[in-house]
């Protein structure tokens, strides 16, 4: 295991190493007409919480920082945490990417998930409890890549999704992983708009979950989830659209069957069940080909896989007959 051991005093710095980076997130944030200068003082000041951190994510919790496991990389600047923790996709609070207020009343402890279908160990429990049974939490630097073409690299705190497969046993049988986020629109005000097929439904296989980098995801920056990230618990798939990575999971079910997601039955053409990242198969409405980088708005080249096709590209090699399907 690829775990160093840190010390006490060996502080992770989150802020970006690129100067650069911060000050062209300035002038973002004043080009969008936000009060920015406010928000991006306050996120420099050291020591002290800024005002988009939630106070319940900035009291010390048990697990958190976990330690770094540093056989995973980047290739580019972490983006500024404030950018990765308030421009979210959550569509059960609404279409726009800031909803990270609405989401904030969304009660995420107690949680209950339930872990049902072909396996040996059901489990229904306190999503703190699975995160102990699966444990010990890692943190990872994975870069993020939404259908929508924006991008960011975040340090997620998590637990490797191969210790939850292991703990519940698949039967032989079982191939595919369905996963369910909560249904409660007296808070979740998106889940009001009935012609979305709620519950968010997303799956992957169980090959998939097996794989190294398949991660679920606990925490970022170094703090527990912010609710609008998809606190308690949510997956991180990065060789995969953002999409597949799916918030505050209420229930996983091994199956037999290939579940439909919510973005399959809303369009299938656009959003398929593969969804690997693949800059040379366009969306049927824009190209892939590149992404935007949150926070200074730079444009990078899109990868194979998001650039993991190493870790990941045995899973498909032998899926020709999917065609191009295997990339939406
Ligand atoms: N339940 C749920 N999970 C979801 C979504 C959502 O709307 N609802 N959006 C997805 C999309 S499109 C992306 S890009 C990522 C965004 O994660 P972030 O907002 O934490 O960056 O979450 C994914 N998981
Ligand atoms: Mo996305």
């Amino acid at each position: 295991m690829l775990i160093r051991s840190r010390k006490p005093w060996d502080v992770i710095d989150y802020k970006t190493t690129d100067e650069n980076v911060y000050l062209n997130r300035r002038s973002l944030l004043r080009a969008m007409g936000i009060a920015g200068a406010g928000l991006a003082s306050a996120s420099v000041v050291g020591g002290s919480f800024a005002p988009f951190v939630s106070s319940a994510r900035a009291a010390s919790i048990a697990g958190f920082p976990a330690t770094r496991n540093p056989a995973f990389t980047l290739d580019r600047p972490v983006t500024v945490e404030e950018e990765a923790i308030t421009y979210t996709n959550f569509y059960e609070f609404g279409s726009s990417k800031n909803i990270w207020r609405k989401a904030r009343k969304l009660v995420t402890d107690p949680w209950i998930i339930t872990i049902e279908g072909l396996v040996d160990n059901p489990l229904q429990l306190d999503a703190s409890e699975l995160i102990v049974r699966t444990g010990p939490q890692e943190e990872r630097l994975y870069r993020h890549r939404c259908v929508e073409a924006w991008a960011m690299a975040v340090p997620w705190t998590g637990v490797p999704m191969s210790r939850l497969v292991t703990l519940v046993q698949p039967k032989a049988e079982a191939k595919y992983i369905r996963l369910e986020t909560f249904f409660d629109p007296s808070v979740a005000i998106g889940q009001r708009q009935s012609w979305y097929p709620w519950p968010y439904v997303e799956g992957m296989t169980i090959d998939e979950a097996m794989n190294e980098m398949a991660f679920i995801g606990t925490g970022l920056y170094g703090r527990a989830m912010e609710k609008q990230n998809g606190a308690p618990l949510r997956i991180v798939l990065p060789w995969k659209y953002g999409f597949k990575s799916i918030k505050s999971i209420v229930k996983m079910t091994f199956t037999d069957q290939r579940p439909v997601s919510f973005w399959e039955k809303l369009a299938a053409n656009e959003y398929g069940f593969w969804a690997n990242v693949n800059p040379d198969v366009d969306h049927p409405r824009w190209s892939q080909a590149t992404e935007r980088m949150l926070g200074t708005g730079k444009r990078v080249a899109t990868q194979l896989y998001n650039g993991y096709g190493e870790q990941v590209a045995y899973l498909y090699k032998d899926m020709k007959g999917e065609g191009d399907r295997l990339f939406r």
